[in-house]
C-alpha cells in the first residue's frame, strides 16, 4: 500500500478534542465527599481492564462523570478491594489523548499522515482490503494479534471469514513455558487466576514471582492472608522485592541459575526421603530416573552456579519436606526469562508434585467455570493456518508470526490486525517487528490510545474504553465459580464504538450480515437465560456466583491425570521422544560481558506495562521509572543517586530516552533492574511522553525456549552512558 511505511508524528491538532477533554475536566473527588448524598448519583458494577484480572468494580456516577472506582463487594476477585490501577481507571476514560475517532493512514506531497475518517469509510477500507489480500494470498495471510477481553467478538468475525491465525503476546513473551510444563507434568495447565491456595499455605517459595508489585488484586490479598497467618516465606530473587520484605529467607540468586537451584532442591527431597511416599507411589511415574537425573545436583555444586550457600539450600528443602503437603512451590507467571523456561517450569512442577500438595490445603486446587453455554457462531475453514515450528506450542509464538512475516516461508503474511496489544513494547527485538511491519500491504490497529503500535497502522480504530461498554460474559475457572458482567457506566465519549459494535459493522462490510445478533443486550440475555439468570439481574448485580467448589481432594480419592500415561510424569517420556531431557538438565546462562550488568525488570504496582503510562491519575503516584543499580557497582561507575543517565546494551542499542538512576542494595552488584512500560515516544502520549525508559528497546537478544518458542528476555546486558 505504501512503499515504506512510516511512523506517524502527528500534530497534536488532529486529535482536535483536547479542548473537549478540557471540558470533561478531571473529577478529582475525595473519598469523603463521595460518601455524601448527592441526588444524581448511581453506581454501576461494571469488571476491570486495567490488568487482565477482570475484578469486579463499582462505578461511581455523579453528573453523569464516573467520579471513583472502588471494589465490589460480592465479587470473588475483588472482595471489596481493588489494587491502585483499578481505582484510576478513570484516569483512562477521562484521558484526554485518547484515541477519538478513526484515522486512515494517506499520503499527501510525499508526506505520510492520518486523516479523520467516519466508521463507515474506514470499515469500507478494511473489508476491501481483506477482499484483496484474500483473493491473493488467501485468509491465511491474515493474522490477529490480541491481548484482553474485548477481542472475543473480532476474533469470531475472523472465524467466519476463514481466518484462524491468532497470536498473544501472554503466550511466548510470559506464561506459555509455564502452561506447558504442567501440561506434560501433569495434563493441565495452572490456570489464570491461577489455581494456588496460597492464603493456607504454611510454607511458601517465590521464584522471582514479586507479589506486591505483580499486584494481581486476588493473588495480593491472598498472599497477605498468607503472611499474616504465619505462613513461612522465601523468596529467591536477585532483588529484594516487596515479597522479600515479608520473607523469613531472601535468597538473592545469580539471575539465570533457577533451574540448579530447583534440581538441588528436588535432589535433597529424594535424598533424605523427605518427599510424600503414598502420593509419589499412587501418582506419578519416573521417581528413579528422576533420582539418576539430578543426581549432579550436589548442594554444594549448586552453591557456586547461584550464589546461595549449600546450608540454605539444604534448609529450604527442608523447610518444604518438613510442610509438605502444605507448602507451595510458586510457579510464577511471567516465567520467558533464559530459554530454558519450560524446563525451570517443569522442575517447579515436580518439585511440587513430590510434595504431594495437589488438591490439598495451601497447594494446588482444582477451579470451575460457572459454566454459560456459548452461543456457537459459524467457522470457515480455511486451508492453512500457522503452526509453531516449535514441537510444543500449543499456541502460536507471536515472534514467530513476525519471523513469518519477514521471511514469507512457507507462506507469505500481509496483514495484521492488532487488538489491544503494543506489539512495539512487548515483543523482545524490535528490530524484527519494525521489519515484519515493512512486509504488510495492510494493519489495522484497535486501541484506546495512541500507543506506539498504532503509529504504524493503516487504519486506526478508537474502541470505547471498558466504562463505555458491554463485553462478553466472565465465566472462567475460578475457586468460587461466577459470572461477571461488563456494562456501559457511561455513553461512549467522542466518536469511539465498543468492539462488539465494531465487529458487528465490520461484518456487515465483510459479507457477514447476520453473524451477531441485532445488539449486544439480546446476546448477553440470551445466554444468560440459559442458566435461569437474566440481563437484567447481572446489570443490578454485577456477578452471580455458585459457593466455592470442592477444591481439595478427598482422602482415598483416586486421582487421574491427562497425561500420556495417566500419571504426573516426573520423566516425561514426551520430551524424550522429542529429543529433550525427560528429567529438566541445567545449563548456565551466558555470563556478563565485563562492564556490563545485567537487565531484569519487572512490575509496580501502580502501572499496567505501558498502558497506564499515560493515565493522569495513576501517573501522580508514579511518573516514570528507574534504573535500580547496587550501591557499591554504582559508585564504583561513579552514578550519582537520582542522576538521569542512558542505558547502552551488549549490541549498542542505547535507550531511546534517559532514565533515573536509584543506588540501592536491594539488589546484587551484577544485575539491575527497570519497571517495564515507560518510556513511551508516541508524540500524542503527553503525560507518558518521554517519561522513564523501555527496557523493550534494550531486549535486543532473545533466548528461545526450544520447546515451545518462549522468548526467554533476560539475557541481555547494559552499561551506562551521560550522553544523548
Ligand atoms: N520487554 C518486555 N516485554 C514484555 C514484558 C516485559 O516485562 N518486558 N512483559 C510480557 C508480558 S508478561 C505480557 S503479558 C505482554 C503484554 O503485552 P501487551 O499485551 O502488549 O501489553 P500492554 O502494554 O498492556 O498493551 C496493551 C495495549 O492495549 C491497549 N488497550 C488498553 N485497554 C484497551 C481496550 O479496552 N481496548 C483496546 N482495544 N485496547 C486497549 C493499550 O493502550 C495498549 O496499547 O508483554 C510481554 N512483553
Ligand atoms: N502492577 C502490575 N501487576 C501485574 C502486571 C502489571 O503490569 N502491573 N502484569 C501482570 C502480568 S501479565 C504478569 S505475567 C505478572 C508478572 O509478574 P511475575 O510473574 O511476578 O513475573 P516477573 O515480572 O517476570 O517477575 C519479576 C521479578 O523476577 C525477578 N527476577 C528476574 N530475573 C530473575 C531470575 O533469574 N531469578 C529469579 N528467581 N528472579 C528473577 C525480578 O527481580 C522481579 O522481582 O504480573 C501481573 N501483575
Ligand atoms: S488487579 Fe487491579 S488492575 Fe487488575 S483487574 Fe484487578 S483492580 Fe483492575
Ligand atoms: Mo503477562
Amino acid at each position: 500500500m505504501f512503499k515504506r511505511r512510516q511512523f506517524i508524528k502527528i500534530s497534536s491538532g488532529f486529535l482536535a478534542s483536547s479542548a473537549m477533554a478540557g471540558s470533561v475536566g478531571w473529577p478529582l473527588i475525595s473519598g469523603k465527599d463521595a460518601l455524601a448524598h448527592h441526588p444524581a448519583e448511581k453506581v454501576v458494577p461494571t469488571f476491570c481492564e486495567l490488568c487482565f484480572w477482570r475484578c469486579g468494580v463499582d462505578a461511581h456516577v455523579r453528573d453523569g462523570k464516573v467520579y471513583k472506582i472502588t471494589g465490589q463487594e460480592n465479587h470473588p476477585l475483588s472482595n471489596g478491594r481493588l489494587c491502585p490501577r483499578g481505582t484510576g481507571g478513570h484516569g483512562l476514560l477521562y484521558d484526554p489523548d485518547r484515541l477519538k475517532h478513526p484515522l486512515i493512514r494517506e499520503t499527501v506531497d510525499g508526506v505520510q499522515r492520518f486523516r479523520k475518517a467516519s466508521w463507515d469509510e474506514a470499515l469500507t477500507l478494511i473489508a476491501k482490503k481483506y477482499a484483496e489480500i484474500t483473493e491473493k494470498y488467501g485468509t491465511e495471510s491474515s493474522v490477529m494479534f490480541s491481548h484482553g477481553f474485548g477481542a472475543s467478538f473480532f476474533k469470531k468475525l475472523f472465524q467466519a471469514y476463514g481466518i484462524h491465525n491468532f497470536t498473544h503476546p501472554s503466550y511466548a513473551q510470559c506464561r506459555g513455558p509455564r502452561l506447558e510444563a504442567f501440561k506434560l507434568t501433569y495434563g493441565h495447565g495452572v490456570g489464570s487466576p491461577e489455581g494456588l491456595d496460597v492464603k493456607n499455605s504454611k510454607y511458601l517459595v517465590l521464584i522471582g514471582t514479586h507479589l506486591g508489585e505483580n499486584m494481581h488484586n486476588t493473588a495480593v490479598q491472598d498472599f497477605a492472608d498468607a503472611v499474616s497467618a504465619g505462613c513461612r516465606i522465601t523468596v529467591v530473587d536477585p532483588r529484594f522485592s516487596v515479597a522479600a520484605g515479608k520473607a523469613e529467607r531472601w535468597l538473592p540468586i545469580k539471575p539465570g541459575t533457577d533451574l540448579a537451584l530447583l534440581r538441588a532442591w528436588i535432589r535433597v527431597i529424594l535424598k533424605e526421603e523427605l518427599f510424600d511416599k503414598k502420593f509419589v507411589e499412587e501418582n506419578t511415574i519416573g521417581l528413579e530416573e528422576l533420582r539418576d537425573g539430578v543426581e549432579e545436583a550436589t548442594p554444594e555444586r549448586t552453591a557456586a552456579y547461584t550464589g546461595i550457600s549449600a546450608e540454605e539450600i539444604v534448609a529450604v528443602a527442608r523447610d518444604l519436606g518438613r510442610y509438605k503437603n502444605n507448602a507451595l512451590v510458586h510457579p510464577g507467571r511471567h516465567v520467558t526469562w533464559y530459554g530454558d523456561d519450560t524446563q525451570r517450569s517443569r522442575a517447579i512442577a515436580i518439585l511440587n508434585a513430590l510434595l504431594g500438595n495437589y488438591q490439598m490445603p495451601g497447594g494446588f486446587i482444582t477451579q470451575k467455570k460457572y459454566g454459560v453455554p456459548g452461543i456457537k457462531f459459524p467457522q470457515k475453514k480455511s486451508v492453512r493456518k500457522l503452526h509453531s515450528k516449535y514441537p510444543l506450542a500449543h499456541s502460536m509464538p507471536s515472534n514467530e508470526v513476525v519471523e513469518q512475516t519477514i521471511s514469507a516461508k512457507p507462506w507469505p503474511i500481509k496483514n495484521w490486525f492488532v487488538y489491544g496489544t503494543n506489539l512495539i513494547h512487548s515483543l523482545g527485538d524490535q528490530q524484527a517487528t519494525l521489519k515484519a511491519i515493512q512486509n504488510l500491504d495492510f494493519m489495522v490497529a484497535v486501541d484506546v490510545l495512541p500507543m506506539e503500535i498504532t503509529g504504524y497502522a493503516d487504519v486506526i480504530l478508537p474502541e470505547s474504553t471498558y466504562l463505555e461498554r458491554y463485553d462478553d460474559l466472565d465465566d472462567r475457572t475460578y475457586r468460587v465459580p461466577y459470572v461477571g458482567i461488563r456494562q456501559p457506566v457511561v455513553p461512549p465519549m467522542y466518536d469511539s464504538k465498543p468492539g462488539h459494535e465494531i465487529a458487528k459493522l465490520l461484518a456487515e462490510k465483510m459479507g457477514l450480515p447476520d453473524l451477531f445478533p441485532d445488539d449486544i443486550e439480546t446476546y448477553l440475555d440470551q445466554r444468560l437465560q440459559k442458566i435461569g439468570s437474566s440481563l437484567s439481574e447481572l446489570k443490578e448485580k454485577g456477578v452471580i456466583k455458585k459457593p466455592e467448589s470442592e477444591i481439595y481432594r478427598k482422602p482415598g480419592k483416586i486421582l487421574k491425570f491427562k497425561t500420556p500415561s495417566g500419571k504426573i510424569e516426573l520423566a516425561s517420556e514426551k520430551l524424550r521422544e522429542l529429543g529433550f531431557d525427560a528429567v529438566p538438565q541445567y545449563t548456565p546462562p551466558p555470563e556478563n560481558p565485563p562492564g556490563y550488568f545485567r537487565l531484569l525488570f519487572g512490575r509496580a504496582p501502580m502501572h499496567t506495562f505501558g498502558r497506564t503510562a499515560n493515565n493522569r491519575f495513576l501517573g501522580e503516584l508514579m511518573p516514570e521509572n528507574e534504573i535500580w543499580i547496587n550501591e557499591i557497582s554504582g559508585r564504583d561507575m561513579k552514578l550519582k543517586h537520582g542522576e538521569y543517565i542512558y542505558l547502552v546494551n551488549q549490541d549498542g542499542v542505547k535507550s531511546k530516552t534517559s532514565i533515573k538512576v536509584r543506588l540501592t542494595q536491594r539488589i546484587r552488584p551484577d544485575a539491575v533492574y527497570m519497571v517495564h512500560g515507560f518510556g513511551h515516544t508516541h508524540p500524542w502520549l503527553k503525560q507518558a511522553g518521554g517519561r522513564g525508559a523501555s527496557d523493550a528497546d534494550l531486549v535486543t537478544q532473545q533466548s528461545i525456549d526450544p520447546i515451545m518458542g518462549g522468548t526467554g528476555m533476560n539475557n541481555n546486558f547494559v552499561t551506562f552512558t551521560r550522553k544523548a
